[in-house]
Parts: C-alpha cells; sequence; structure tokens
C-alpha cells in the first residue's frame, strides 16, 4: 500500500483527484473523511492543506503528494519531485501600484515588499543584487500596497484580473509552477514499483488529453 497526499480543498483538489481517476484508480471520497481507500490500486489517499504535503512527504508521513511548485519550493524540498502534472500552471509575480514609477526590479530597491513567499522571492532579489524589506503575510497580499503596508507585492497570478482589480501592474515573472507529483525519497521497493507504475499511468493520461 502507497500512501498519497492531495489537497483537500482548493484549486489543486478537483484536478488531483480527477487524474487519480483517470489513471483508472476508483475510490469513494466524502467531504468528511480525511483519507480513502482506492478499491482497485495498493493506494490510500489522505486529504490535506497543500502547505502541508511537502513536509509530510519528506518525513515519509506520506510517501506521495501532489502539491504545486511554488508551494514546494518555498517549503525548500524541490528535491522531491518526481513529476509535472500539467495542471494548476500559474506565475509568482512583483507587481506594484499602477500608478508607481518601476523601471526595472533595481526600482524596488530599499522598498517595502509583502509576499506569502519570502524564500522564492529572497533568493530572486539576491540574485538581482537588490535588497528589499520583506513582510510576510499568510493572504490578501494584493490590498498590501492600497492600505499603506508595501509599496510592491509578490504573488501568484494565473489570469492577472486580481492584479487589475486591486489597481497594480504585475511588472517581473519570479517563478513560474505548476502542479507536480512529489515522493519520499527513502521508499522501499515495493513502494518505489507502486510509484513507477502511477508514474507510467499518469504519462498516459497526460499524453491522451494532448
Ligand atoms: O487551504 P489550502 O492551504 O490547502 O489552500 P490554499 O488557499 O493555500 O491554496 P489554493 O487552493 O488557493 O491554491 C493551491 C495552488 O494552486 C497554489 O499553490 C498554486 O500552485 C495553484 N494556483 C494556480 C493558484 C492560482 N492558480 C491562483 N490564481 N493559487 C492561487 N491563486 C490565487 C492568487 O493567490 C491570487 O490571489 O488567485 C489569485 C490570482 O488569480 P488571478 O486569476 O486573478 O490572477
Ligand atoms: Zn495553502
Amino acid at each position: 500500500m502507497i500512501r498519497l497526499a492531495i489537497q483537500k480543498s482548493g484549486r489543486l483538489s478537483e484536478d488531483s483527484l480527477n487524474l487519480i481517476r483517470e489513471c483508472g484508480i476508483s475510490f469513494v471520497s466524502s467531504t468528511y473523511k480525511l483519507k480513502t481507500e482506492a478499491t482497485n490500486f495498493p493506494l490510500e489517499i489522505l486529504f490535506l492543506r497543500d502547505d502541508d504535503i511537502p513536509g509530510y512527504v519528506q518525513d515519509g508521513v506520506a510517501d506521495l503528494g501532489i502539491v504545486g511548485q511554488n508551494v514546494l519550493v518555498e517549503a525548500g524540498f524541490p528535491k522531491l519531485e518526481v513529476e509535472a502534472l500539467g495542471f494548476s500552471k500559474c506565475r509568482l509575480s512583483l507587481a506594484v501600484p499602477r500608478g508607481a514609477e518601476y523601471s526595472s526590479v533595481a526600482s524596488l530597491q530599499g522598498k517595502n515588499i509583502a509576499t506569502s513567499y519570502p524564500e522564492i522571492l529572497g533568493r530572486y532579489l539576491t540574485g538581482e543584487g537588490v535588497q528589499a524589506q520583506l513582510h510576510t503575510i499568510s493572504g490578501s497580499v494584493e490590498i498590501a500596497p492600497s492600505i499603506g503596508l508595501a509599496d510592491a507585492i509578490c504573488d501568484i497570478v494565473s489570469s492577472g484580473s486580481t492584479l487589475l482589480g486591486n489597481g497594480l501592474r504585475e511588472v517581473e515573472t519570479v517563478f513560474r509552477s505548476e502542479a507536480v507529483l512529489i515522493a519520499n525519497q527513502n521508499l522501499n521497493t515495493e513502494k518505489q514499483h507502486l510509484l513507477e507504475q502511477l508514474r507510467f499511468r499518469m504519462q498516459a493520461v497526460r499524453r491522451a488529453r494532448r
């Protein structure tokens, strides 16, 4: 039996469940259950908050997980990635108020930036030779400039309408992300074999979708 952690409820949930089903794996899921067992594959599915998934897989509480690369890399476990899954594509971007002066990332020197991704952003700014004050907030990052909390923000963007609706202009892409399958690095032989079977089926599903 191999144990897979997926997001309980959020943007990754439906696509994660659909992918498992399209792999030919049957299971019953209910809103109240935090785990379920597949009926035709030795798989147990855990339903967790996405932020907890990388740590659980790193520690071996779960063998496998499905999570966004943004959360995986921010958590510091990029090595756990085994397969890109092609859904939940988005980018982590810097944005400034529409009227603010901005010519390049150097314009952010000495500024206050609100983000939920201090690790990824910090590394990016260091690489660009820019020093800024990062303010870590866990949600509603887009309102930070309008309430005087920050000069700029760095947050997940997909359509761009949230930025637009908050009077912000996207100026730099810091990181591109999609959902990935992750795996614990010390799986026993039996679990490694199950992982290979799952990857094979996931790759076939992706090819069939194209
Ligand atoms: O409760 P839990 O902690 O499990 O979920 P969560 O609220 O932390 O995450 P959730 O469900 O919002 O997102 C899960 C993953 O989906 C993220 O980690 C990304 O990998 C991916 N993803 C894809 C997105 C988006 N698109 C996205 N648009 N995550 C968040 N957003 C948000 C963004 O933060 C911003 O507020 O949507 C808004 C921007 O969207 P646009 O379309 O207006 O640009
Ligand atoms: Zn989360």
